[in-house]
């Protein structure tokens, strides 16, 4: 959609709703527009999370299990939880999430609801628990920690009989969510194979919210249908443009629905949704979600995971990657190589701000406080506050160097603790005295960035040209990843 059309329905669309977006005049407030709880902020300020696919996959070489696996197969020799830990850390990532069951329902924890676990396998002689290890070294770390326990379960007799394979679900999440401390996500997907019976399983999704909520109520629950984070709708790291934080709650009422417009409501959010539940985007490292041998040499490159960052971090949605360690436990070189190189490329790409040396005016400023300088300071909570435009006006941003500076990289955040407003933006540059056209793009939210062919300039301007209520802009920050 070019951006005409864009505006336009935008504009449509609102006014059908009763919300002027800004180009078309004054808004109604914003206290009408949803805003992230302290949880939900914090979990976007992560930006990236690893996902750790292991269990009895890894060892037969499957990408989902029937359930029917030996325990015994399960002995992972040189399992080093601080090892997933450092290389995290070395990618720049704040969380690991791991399978505590995958559908093949192996528990990798000695969870008392079943035989089938690390306690019926050999590591460790039968006492090892893999959930306790990769937590405690998370703590030492300081790294938060995820737990995904899949609901479909095809070792599990009872699934398939709904009373009684969700009774032996809830302890096991209950389990989980009073062992090991606080969680920092909690991951369910919407699988929902066909029991041994025969039967269909009818998840109590209600009963799964509540327990979550009562025994960790700091965690975030992740699914397509939320409640607190959404799917991104695919499993190729890419968020849609636009993608709103804001979502219509009766689109998506419960994990594992399917259809197109199921997926465009994941992948973009809606504008005027009345409930705030941002985009996760997880995808892998390599082509499967477990190890595989010959996967080895299909391990991404830094150039992709960068690219990956720049369509999911990049815009305004969380980025899970997937990284799933070997038969001996440990992630193999190339996957450790290749995060490494990621976390370098990023702190290079972001160590220095040219924004920070440039003179920055703007159009207005709605209260003192709150002028443009604080889009340019560094700290995530201070923020330019722009006024109402008069009518056919529109508000702008912009930065002036002494000398003119090189760089490819624009980064744009809304202050979005109070909501996610900007629905069209544009970037000029100063060419010879003259304002051209650099860039544009729909919304900001969290985090929007810009990449464009390496410019020379003495000037960058940022003009909302719709936005749902006067936007809020906590960062402009200029980046030169040319060298
Ligand atoms: C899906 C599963 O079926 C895949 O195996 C993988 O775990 C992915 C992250 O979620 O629902």
């Amino acid at each position: 959609m070019n951006r005409r059309d864009l505006l336009l329905t935008l504009t449509a669309a609102a006014a059908a709703r009763g919300i002027r977006p800004w180009s078309a005049g004054p808004s109604k407030s914003r206290a009408d527009r949803p805003v992230p709880s302290a949880a939900q902020l914090a979990w976007q300020r992560d930006e990236l999370a690893l996902f750790v696919h292991f269990g009895v996959n890894t060892f037969t070489d499957r990408e989902w299990g029937d359930g029917t696996e030996d325990p015994r197969l399960f002995d992972p020799a040189r399992l080093d939880a601080g090892q997933w830990v450092r290389t995290a850390k070395a990618g720049g990532f704040r969380t690991l999430i791991l399978t505590a069951k995958h559908h093949d329902g192996f528990c990798l924890w000695p969870s008392e609801t079943t035989t089938h676990s690390v306690r019926s396998s050999p590591w460790r002689g039968g006492q090892g628990d893999v959930v306790r290890e990769m937590v405690d070294a998370c703590r030492r770390e300081g790294l938060g920690v995820g737990l995904y326990l899949s609901p479909w379960d095809r070792h599990e007799p009872s699934y398939g009989d709904s009373p009684r394979y969700n009774d032996l679900y809830a302890r096991q999440l209950t389990e989980l969510l009073t062992r090991y401390g606080p969680l920092v996500e909690v991951w369910f997907d919407g699988a929902n194979g066909e029991g041994p019976n025969g039967k269909r399983q009818e998840y109590d999704w209600p009963r799964v919210h509540r327990l979550v909520r009562e025994l960790q109520p700091g965690a975030l629950m992740f699914s397509d249908a939320g409640p607190d984070i959404r799917w991104i709708g695919n499993e190729r790291g890419t968020a849609g443009d636009p993608n709103w934080c804001s979502v219509d709650p009766s689109v998506v009422p419960v994990p594992g629905l399917s259809g197109d417009h199921i997926i465009r409501a994941l992948q973009h959010g809606d504008p005027h949704g009345t409930v705030w539940r941002p985009g996760e985007a997880d995808v892998s490292i390599r082509p499967g979600w477990f190890w595989h041998p010959a996967e080895n040499d299909r391990v991404r490159t830094p150039d992709d995971l960068v690219q990956l960052y720049f369509s999911s971090v990049g815009r305004n949605a969380g980025l899970l990657l997937n990284v799933p360690p070997s038969t001996t436990g440990l992630f193999h070189e190339a996957d450790v190589r290749a995060l490494e190189a990621f976390g370098e490329r990023l702190r290079a790409l972001f160590a220095d701000d040219l924004a920070r040396g440039a003179r920055v005016q703007a159009s207005g400023t709605a209260d003192r406080g709150h002028g443009a300088p604080n889009a340019t300071d560094g700290d995530p909570d201070t923020y330019w506050s722009s006024p109402p435009p008069g009518a056919g006006t529109r508000s702008w941003i912009a930065l002036e160097w002494r000398e003119a500076v090189t760089f490819d990289t624009i980064c744009l955040q809304e202050a979005i603790r109070h909501g996610q407003h900007v629905a069209a933006h544009s970037l000029e540059m100063l060419d010879g005295g003259r304002w051209v056209p650099l860039a544009r793009g729909t919304t900001i939210g969290y985090q929007r960035l810009h990449r464009v062919p390496a410019i020379r300039t003495a000037g960058l301007r940022l003009t909302m040209d719709a936005s749902f209520a006067p936007p809020r802009l906590s960062r402009l920050a200029v980046y030169d990843g040319t060298n």
